[in-house]
């Protein structure tokens, strides 16, 4: 356990990253959603595989949901329901993208009637996050058009200023609203919330319990993901991740697979600019299993995420900031990749092993026998998946 000194030891503790309920239900592209056997029938099936990622990782302490897919009708039963094991009911997704009504736009229709749906729905969702005790409400817009001409962008601009301050005046305590932006898809001309800086507009102007969501696969390729991070925690505006990783578009893999350096350097932008156990920045993972198992696959993430962090948590700050302030490229650049080439992992091990994790999570899990209990026992009903 060399490499990790008590201070690393004790950050570390303090990690908890959010599964989203939808990475453990059917997921697939538009072409195909494939199906596995063992997948969960309902909000509580999702919530009891995410809670075996936490057991044996104790990594990962919430779950968000995702309305309508996890509605139910008794809200407060499902918190104690994920309480009983183990984890928090999370942030709360709000849907405006799979209801005819909103094929040219939700929150920035132009039909009053269509928006008013719209606000009525995020409204709903904040009953809800009353009654799981949950903080955020996560609003991602697929909104936009397809065609130069085709809509006044500058007027759907307006709004959606409109809708969000309706959807905020609603907030209590200490609820709070994260604008996730995404550059493009489903609308491939323009899309209403495509930059942070869109992002930031719209929260700013809204308050303090309005913040940025950074999904770190909705970016152009080559964007410089970790300036915006830093920016953004900056202006004191980073509300939350959602972590995942791609190679093309809006991948949803997992998280670390495509760049392990990027993620790296994400990392080490929320250490430097004070967010790593800062409870205003809530870390989560956006990801579509399609082809792997999930519950493995959200295991791997976490702790992929885990390995990151230990590994910019090594940073020597100090030899950094001298490099830097002589200007010696070479020597900053030396300083910094000698924290990420730093293999983490077996220390990593025997620091889960030194607080009654195992050593090897995936091993564990896949040694426990809960998944060929879940495919011998979830047969029948309708698996639950993206969109359902
Ligand atoms: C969509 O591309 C966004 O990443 C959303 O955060 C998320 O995938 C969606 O809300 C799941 O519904
Ligand atoms: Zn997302
Ligand atoms: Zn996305």
């Amino acid at each position: 356990m060399s490499t990790l000194s008590p201070d690393i030891q004790s950050t570390l503790a303090q990690q908890g990253i959010e599964l989203p309920s939808w990475a453990f239900g059917n997921s697939g592209t538009r072409f195909r959603v494939w199906t596995t056997e063992g997948t969960p029938r309902d909000p509580r099936e999702k919530i009891a595989d995410a809670a075996q990622v936490n057991k044996f990782t104790g990594l990962a302490p919430s779950v968000a949901l995702h309305i309508p897919w996890d509605k139910v009708d008794d809200y407060a039963a499902l918190r104690s329901y994920a309480e009983d094991l183990g984890v928090k009911l999370g942030t709360i997704n709000s849907n405006t993208f799979q209801d005819e009504d909103y094929k040219f736009g939700a929150l920035t229709h132009e039909n009053e009637a269509i928006r008013r749906k719209a606000i009525a729905h995020h409204l709903e969702c904040i009953d809800i996050m009353d009654a799981t005790g949950s903080r955020d409400l996560k609003i991602w817009l697929a909104e936009g058009s397809n065609y130069p001409g085709q809509t006044d962008m500058r007027a759907r601009q307006d709004r959606l200023q409109d809708s969000l301050q309706q959807i905020y005046a609603r907030l209590t305590g200490e609820q709070r609203i994260v604008l996730e932006y995404k550059f493009f898809e489903p609308s491939f001309y323009h899309t209403d919330v495509p930059d942070w800086g869109t992002s930031y507009v719209q929260v700013a102007a809204l308050g303090e319990q309005a913040m940025v969501c950074l999904d770190t696969g909705h970016h152009a390729p080559g964007t410089n993901i970790e300036f915006i991070v830093m920016q953004l925690l900056r202006l004191g505006k980073l509300g939350s991740f959602d972590f995942n990783s791609r190679f093309y578009a809006d991948d949803d893999l997992i998280v670390g697979a495509a760049d392990p350096f990027q993620l790296f350097r994400i990392l080490y932008e929320v250490i430097r600019g004070g967010g790593l156990n800062n409870p205003d920045v809530a870390f989560m993972l956006d990801q579509c299993h399609n082809i792997e198992a999930k519950i493995p696959g959200q295991i791997r993430s976490v702790l992929n995420v885990q390995e990151m962090t230990a590994r910019a948590l090594l940073l020597d700050h100090d030899a950094l900031a001298a490099a830097q302030s002589a200007n010696d490229v070479l020597g900053a650049q030396a300083v910094f990749m000698d924290a990420f080439y730093t293999d983490v992992r077996p220390a990593l091990a025997e620091w889960r092993e030194s607080r009654g994790l195992p050593a090897d999570p995936m091993a564990a899990f896949a040694a426990s026998g809960y998944q060929e209990k879940i495919e011998s026992e979830r047969v029948g009903g309708t698996q639950a998946g993206w969109g359902a």
